[in-house]
């Protein structure tokens, strides 16, 4: 695993630091990676990682960040549930301190209560995604039925705009229906059989834009359950690339997802080293990459180099 690290924390060693982590919970496939992830490159580099698992609830994420700055915590990685709600505690931190370091979504919050942000570009996703499904269906009308992420989560705000700017002016392609799933797996298949049930027992449907694939997956469900064939009757798009959808992909049952890292604590642990070290100020937004994949990019290998990474 060293290899992996960047030069710039193998100059710094960090071992012995005490980073407090509070993770949202384990609603996906893609969190419980990152969470995996996340002990490993913490373990790489001999950082002692608290975790606090907030099962999805911003109050016990607010209790762990104060217990974290109560035990005097070298830093503290905070991946945010929602976006609004944070500048007490964050104030609170940054008096005791501690640089803080948001994981994966973001928060309506000065940024300066923050050291910096580990994500993805939420927007772009949604674009991505948007523009996979223009350019499949070209012409032809496409209804399709949107299943959002937690509600006031940045991913889900953002990865619903990309994809209405995406789909803007292309009037064949509309969204018929748009609910939430919360980001997991039974929510996903209990909000697509409702939608199912309204459009014509899905025939009216042509494809489900997901936010995350577990709810995709648990929408395949619900397709074959109504006597279906995802991926060919009802399109599936979604965002993650985690190891199920790419089964799902190679079986032909979803069609294309944009993929999301796992490792948001590696760039994050640099950033720390590099402070710690001499004060370097990162930039305020670190930007992972968002890549399409679909059928034509080997899904059954995908699925095997994910499993070697630690999902
Ligand atoms: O896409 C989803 C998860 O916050 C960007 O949260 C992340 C999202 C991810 O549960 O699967």
């Amino acid at each position: 695993l060293a290899t992996a690290l960047s030069s710039a924390a193998l100059a710094q060693d960090i071992s012995g630091k005490v980073v407090g982590f509070s993770q949202i919970g384990s609603e996906s496939g893609w969190r419980a990676a990152e969470t995996s992830v996340t002990r490993q490159e913490a373990e790489a580099r001999g950082v002692d990682l608290k975790f606090a698992d907030a099962q999805q609830k911003q109050e016990n994420q607010i209790k762990a960040i104060r217990g974290f700055i109560a035990q005097g915590v070298d830093a503290i990685l905070v991946a945010p549930v929602v976006a609004t709600g944070w500048d007490e505690v964050l104030t609170e931190a940054k008096e005791a301190e501690i640089p803080v370091v948001l994981l994966d979504r973001g928060v309506d919050a000065p940024e300066d209560l923050y050291l910096t942000s580990v994500a993805s570009d939420q927007v772009e996703e949604g674009r991505v995604a948007g523009q996979w499904l223009v350019d499949t269906v070209g012409a032809e009308d496409c209804k399709v039925v949107e299943l959002q992420g937690t509600v006031g989560s940045t991913p889900a705000i953002n990865r619903k705009q990309g994809f209405e700017e995406a789909i803007a002016g292309h009037d064949n392609i509309t969204i018929a229906r748009s609910q939430t799933g919360d980001f997991t797996r039974s929510k996903g298949k209990e909000v697509m059989e409702g939608f199912i049930k309204a459009e014509n027992g899905g025939a009216d449907i042509c494809a489900v834009y997901a936010h995350n694939d577990d709810m995709a997956v648990g929408a395949i469900q619900a397709i074959k359950d109504a006597g279906l064939k995802p991926g060919t009757d009802i399109l599936v798009v979604s965002i993650d690339a985690v190891p199920d959808i790419f089964t799902a992909i190679a079986a032909g049952e979803a069609n294309a997802t944009v993929e999301l890292t796992p490792n948001m604590a590696g760039p994050a642990f640099d950033v720390l080293a590099a402070y710690w070290a001499d004060g370097t100020e990162p930039e305020k937004f670190i930007i992972t990459e968002s890549k399409l994949y679909t059928s034509a990019d080997d899904p059954a290998g995908e699925y095997e180099r994910r499993k070697d990474l630690g999902y």
